[in-house]
């Protein structure tokens, strides 16, 4: 079911009628004329409102109605062929999937967090405001769409800007029926399902979950398990999220360069973060996508040093972990560069075996081969480049004692999250579509007096973002950052 490759679809969404791959039927899809959204300002971009970020049809910048409801219709799919399984029964059932979006969070008393919405919701609904939920609903597949959204309201939206209401959110999902938030439990009670979808262990928006969600399933059936269906769907890019990742690794490649090019001997972490996260979104980025790691020297053998506020001395490197987000898809990459613009010997030794490794595990990119394949492959070449530095006596193992300089995975899957659809298991196979980082380094703490002296205190880390492709092999998103040592001198020495 999802060896389906992107392309095909790409083709046939721009043909009008879409085939789906699951089940071998033909879809139409109804928001093919989108209707024209509201001449006022929603609860998100709207063409109306934004015409520089988002096209006439699109729902969110650079995804269509006919993406969302071709995401909605695979879910179906998916639901209904596992329904199948169940027996003649379930196949017949009424089927309800209802996914949350998120909460508005609180820093303090009455101030917000910026937004940040649910992933899964965001994938199946495009809707960016908080307090709305998804329901699918259908007998034998749940392909009927209601979308529910907060009430148009002047008194909040006085405080908190305007809200799409039922209209506005009609309009620029293609999604025709719409309800406010609060007749949730009343619509889901209506629907009277016999196979509920539904995450309730962690569930994405606590009060809507006690307050509908939860006397439906008091006196419903069990509700199955949803999110690792949503995760094998959105683990597989289309071509318009490849584009979206693709922007997002070149804004990120090129806040490197200018950020290597700021370097200098004596600098405070705190400046290359600003810088960073300046460039980022001076290029259009929306906003860093997690706390980066701008660790000079010793601390980048902190794995997740984020304090990001010493200064890192003439003669030391900084290892920055960074990444923004860019309409609901992140880039995560790393690069490691002497401040002052020049490796030392022992930096360079150090930094060219890590690069090797890096190449080498970028190569096995492709098609059926799995993320923890190329992690324990990563592990023997990194033992074997220990062992040729003097690092490793002959007598360890070399895997086992590349753990002990390299503690974590080779690297994860990426895409609307940094650590992407985490209920897709690191040991299944990667399939054309998919999105990946290659992250491999070497960390000898200054405290480790088995190391040659020259080693100690430095950490060292290259990570780059890849897709996984039919052929023409891996497609590097974050190719654009400086990565060889001559190539990043070049930037360092850049003014
Ligand atoms: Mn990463």
């Amino acid at each position: 079911v999802l060896s389906v490759s992107f392309v095909t679809f790409t083709v046939l969404l721009s043909t009008g009628s879409v085939w789906c791959p699951c089940r071998n039927i033909s879809v139409k899809p109804g928001g093919l004329k989108p209707k024209t959204v509201p001449p006022r300002y929603l609860g998100q971009p709207s063409p109306y409102s934004h015409p520089h970020l988002i096209k006439h049809g699109e729902v969110t910048p650079g995804l269509s109605q006919t993406e969302y409801e071709l995401r909605r219709h695979r879910l179906a799919s998916l639901i209904e062929a596992q329904a199948d399984r169940l027996g003649p029964s379930a196949s017949s059932g009424t089927h309800v999937v209802i996914v949350l979006s998120h909460p508005t969070r609180y820093m303090t008393n009455d101030i917000p967090y910026p937004f940040h919405q649910n992933q899964d919701f965001l994938y199946l609904s495009g809707i960016l405001e908080p307090d709305s939920a998804l329901v699918l609903h259908g007998r034998g597949r749940p392909d009927q769409a209601i979308l529910f959204v907060p009430r148009r309201d002047p008194g909040r939206e006085l405080w908190d800007g305007p809200r799409s209401g039922k209209d506005g959110a009609a309009a620029l999902t293609g999604i025709e029926r719409v309800h406010c938030t609060e007749e949730l439990g009343v619509v889901l009670k209506s629907l009277k399902g016999t196979l509920v979808w539904y995450d309730s262990s962690q569930p994405a928006h606590p009060r809507l979950h006690q307050t509908h969600v939860s006397p439906m399933l008091e006196v419903g059936p069990m509700p199955r398990s949803l999110r690792p269906l949503i995760h094998s769907l959105r683990a597989l890019k289309s071509s318009a999220e490849v584009a979206l990742m693709q922007e997002a690794g070149h804004i990120t490649a090129q806040a490197f360069r200018r950020t290597m090019a700021l370097s200098q001997g004596d600098i405070d972490e705190a400046v290359l973060f600003a810088k960073f996260d300046f460039e980022n979104r001076i290029h259009g980025a929306n906003f860093l996508a997690y706390p980066p790691v701008v660790a000079g020297g010793n601390r980048a053998n902190t794995l997740h040093y984020i304090n990001n506020n010493q200064i890192i001395k003439d003669g030391e490197m900084v290892l920055l972990d960074g990444g923004c987000e860019y309409f609901g898809y992140v880039s995560d990459i790393t690069r490691t560069w002497p401040v002052n613009g020049k490796f030392s010997p022992a930096q360079a030794e150090l930094y060219e075996a890590v690069l090797e490794v890096q190449r080498s595990c970028l190569s096995l990119c492709s098609p059926g081969v799995s993320l923890d394949h190329i992690y324990s492959t990563m592990l023997a070449l990194l033992g074997r480049q220990l062992r040729r530095l003097g690092i490793l006596m002959a007598s360890t193992t070399d895997a086992d004692a590349a753990r002990r300089y390299c503690p974590h995975h080779v690297g994860h899957y990426l895409g609307m999250d940094v650590h992407d659809t985490p209920e897709l298991s690191r040991s299944q196979p990667l399939q054309p579509g998919m999105a990946i980082t290659i992250e491999p380094g070497l960390y000898i703490s200054k405290d480790n007096d088995q190391a040659p002296k020259h080693f100690r205190g430095l950490g060292i880390r290259i990570e780059d973002d890849v897709v996984i492709r039919d052929k023409g092999g891996p497609l590097i998103l974050s190719s654009d950052a400086p990565k060889t040592i001559t190539d990043v001198e070049k930037a360092c020495a850049q003014r």
